[in-house]
């Protein structure tokens, strides 16, 4: 990494993170807004360079390359007209399939579209020519500046080697001054090892397709954790508890990985992590050495906060091809079946005497105390935390749940406690919007004939409340659990919450709408209960179809988390040290 300036950091560290992923040949045309890249490529040790001044001839020139070796070549250029010239290149490139990695410098945002010289749109220029397309950004270079072009790379060329066809990739990459690598004391601010130097002669993040062995980090006794974030498959249950046992790893498991609740053995299954890892010396105390990441990143901001910073080796298993890697410190995507990876490895290791993960069963077993206490103590009191306790007694076998974004998921994720009952946990969080869900829960109940719990915030009720027409074809029950706490509960948790003033945050965030279920409920000729008591619960779900409304308030909310988490931390306090 040249830490010369800004743009040389970013530019070096994203051509070191090309070479040790496989480049070596790259095409430039000359130009000054692809500086910063040219001059990291042309210093690049292992990369060799040719240069060629017509765009158009240094395309079909990659092409030839890329063609005659197997291999991805890249191609640079400057701003303006100039990218314009692959596209004859790239269109072949896609046809016949070969990895060309098209690299073309921008001018920044601030000036586009306003005459300023050589300038013109380049953003997605080849349109599905390419099999990516990434604008990659403006950044300093701090440890998520570094990260990112790390990142970008390593996906680059993983994208253009096949995903799984290969094919051309177009990044555009736009750089302020200065684009000559002149010295500017004080730009490089980053301070992580991985941003700064990446992982040695390793990229940063590979991407592999691997057979059932166990590799050796498998094999060696290490301190692990396997991860279980949304994935639809309940096969996955048995084989990857049968992993967690042999390898001695617990399952940090969000309800949506269909891990936390079902009939397999759930001896390992962490639910409490999310509180768990707000503690700060617990969430030390159990750094791992591997990471095994199955399903999507799940939601909880304390777990990916802790393996962002954990430093721990991530080995993501991803079989559909996509970069589900937020934190971007993954060492490795594994494009594998989970199900036959998970019972390929455990078979491997069943002989091995593991220990358990007793840290984290014991830190597991204090927090669930704290957190069932609250859904057994009294009369049913209504809380939002509670209610998702007392949601998850009430699930039956076969029972589909479908949870709203917002503070639903967020919720069940971090109380729902570990039950034997055979329930699918559906959710909408591949693009987080909290629109539709109304509508997809009735579609998955229609189509699954499972009984059914849509659980939403008040705010998402009324964004689909005319979704509620459909119940009138679907003959399964549908429950819909409309938890009003008269507005965006969710941002009240956000920094907004603080430095907004009152009136501000209700007119933008809190937006209370007086969304009145029961007038919902009518227009639909629907039944409507409200809840006095979260005892009611079980009874409301057994009627059937029909909305069920509990009311919380969002304005003690963020305290009754608090208090929760407070109240964790002071149980493990008391714990022995391990
Ligand atoms: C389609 C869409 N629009 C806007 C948002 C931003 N957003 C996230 S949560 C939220 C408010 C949700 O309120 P509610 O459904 O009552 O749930 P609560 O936060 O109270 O739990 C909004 C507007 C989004 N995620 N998706
Ligand atoms: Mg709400």
């Amino acid at each position: 990494m040249d830490p010369t300036n800004a743009n040389t950091a970013l530019a070096s560290a994203f051509v070191e993170e090309l070479v040790r992923g496989g480049l070596r040949h790259a095409v430039v045309s000359p130009g000054s807004r692809s500086t910063p890249l040219a001059v990291a490529l042309w210093r690049q040790e292992g990369i060799e360079v040719t240069v060629i001044v017509d765009e158009r001839s240094a395309g079909f020139f990659a092409l030839g390359a890329a063609q005659a070796s197997g291999q991805p070549v890249a191609l640079l250029c400057t701003s303006g007209t100039a990218a314009a010239n692959y596209h004859p290149a790239v269109c072949e490139a896609d046809e016949s399939a070969l990895p060309l990695l098209v690299l073309s410098a921008d001018r920044p945002p601030e000036l586009r579209g306003i005459g300023a010289g050589q300038t013109i749109d380049q953003i997605k220029l080849f349109g599905s020519s390419v099999r990516w397309f990434c604008e990659v950004g403006t950044h300093a270079a701090d440890d998520d500046g570094l990260l990112h072009y790390r990142s970008v790379a390593c996906r680059a060329l993983a994208a253009a080697k096949g995903e799984p066809r290969p094919g051309p990739v177009h990044l555009n990459l736009p750089w302020r001054e200065p684009l000559a690598p002149v010295p500017v004391a004080g730009a490089v601010t980053a301070t992580d090892p991985l941003a700064l130097e990446g992982r040695g002669g390793r990229p940063l993040t590979a991407v592999t397709s691997i057979d059932l062995e166990p590799t050796q980090f498998l094999l060696e006794e290490v301190a692990g954790q396997i991860v279980a974030g949304r994935q639809l498959d309940p096969e996955l249950r048995e084989p990857l508890s049968h992993l967690a046992r042999a390898s001695g790893f617990p399952i940090l498991a969000e309800p949506t990985s269909q891990l936390r609740c079902g009939p397999h053995d759930r001896s390992l299954v962490i639910t409490t992590y999310d509180q768990l890892l707000r503690d700060e010396h617990f969430a030390r105390s159990v750094v791992p050495d591997l990471v095994l990441r199955f399903g999507e990143m799940p939601t909880s901001k304390p777990l990916r906060a802790w393996l962002a910073s954990s430093g721990a080796d991530q080995i993501v298993v991803d079989p559909l091809g996509g970069w589900n890697e937020p934190s971007r410190r993954a060492a490795a995507l594994l494009r594998a079946d989970p199900t036959e990876l998970a019972s390929g490895w455990a078979t491997r290791l069943d002989n091995s005497e593991r220990q358990a993960p007793t840290a984290w069963l014991e830190a597991e077993r204090a927090a669930r105390a704290v957190l069932d206490g609250l859904g057994e103590e009294g009369e049913g009191e209504i809380s939002e935390p509670a209610l998702h306790l007392a949601l998850g007694r009430a699930h039956r076998d076969g029972d589909l749940v479908y949870t709203a974004s917002s503070m639903p998921i967020r919720d069940q994720e971090a109380f729902l406690g570990s039950q034997d009952t055979d329930v699918l946990f559906l959710s909408n969080r591949g693009a987080n919007g909290i629109d539709g869900l109304v509508s997809s829960g009735i579609g998955a109940a229609h189509a699954s004939g499972r009984p059914t719990t849509i659980v939403t915030g008040d705010i998402g009720l009324l964004h689909d409340i005319g979704g509620l027409a459909a119940l009138r074809d679907v003959s399964t029950p549908v429950r819909i659990v409309v938890i009003d706490n008269g507005g965006g509960g969710i941002f009240h948790f956000l920094p907004q919450a603080g430095a907004l003033a009152g009136e501000e945050f209700e007119g933008l965030l809190g937006t209370p709408r007086g969304v009145d279920a029961a007038k919902a409920a009518a227009l639909f000729d629907l039944p409507h209960r409200r809840l006095a008591s979260l005892t009611e619960l079980p009874e409301a779900l057994a009627a059937g179809t029909g909305l069920i409304e509990v009311r919380t308030d969002r304005h003690t909310n963020v305290e009754t988390h608090n208090q929760l988490t407070e109240q964790v931390r002071a149980t493990l306090a008391d714990l022995p040290e391990q």
